[in-house]
């Protein structure tokens, strides 16, 4: 084996071994996702979304579970497509959105809206 051919395989073998080592840094997975849960109702009847204000990330859910006062339902302000419009009638019925962008996403309660039945979902990029 001469010189240059000997450098040549010394080369290949470091630009495998970075190769395997980048690799490494790009699967490593992100955090999973969450769920977080607003009740529909407070426990003592009142016509509130528990807790009013959540703060997510990108790709997260928030599940909402009909709790006291029915019956419930979701409208998200600009976004039909987040929004569950057909009332909920009973207890432990869950509504869930996936948010998949940044930004500020008030809602409300069609039956209750009057009486203060607001609540906000804030999505970190
Ligand atoms: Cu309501």
């Amino acid at each position: 084996m001469n010189f240059s051919s000997f450098v040549r395989k010394i080369g290949l073998a470091i630009a495998s071994l970075l190769f395997v080592v980048g690799s490494l840094f790009i699967t490593a997975s992100p955090a999973a996702a969450d769920t977080v849960t607003v009740k529909m109702g407070s426990d003592s009847g009142q016509l509130v979304y528990v807790p009013e204000v959540v703060t997510i990330k990108v790709g997260d859910t928030v599940k909402w579970v009909n709790n006291k006062n029915m019956p419930h339902n979701v409208i998200v302000i600009d976004h039909p497509e987040l929004s569950y419009k057909a009332l909920a009638l009973k207890p432990k019925v869950e509504l869930e959105s996936t948010f998949t962008e940044a930004g500020e996403f008030s809602y409300y309660c069609s039956p209750h809206r009057g009486a203060g039945m607001v609540g906000k979902v804030i999505v970190e990029g």
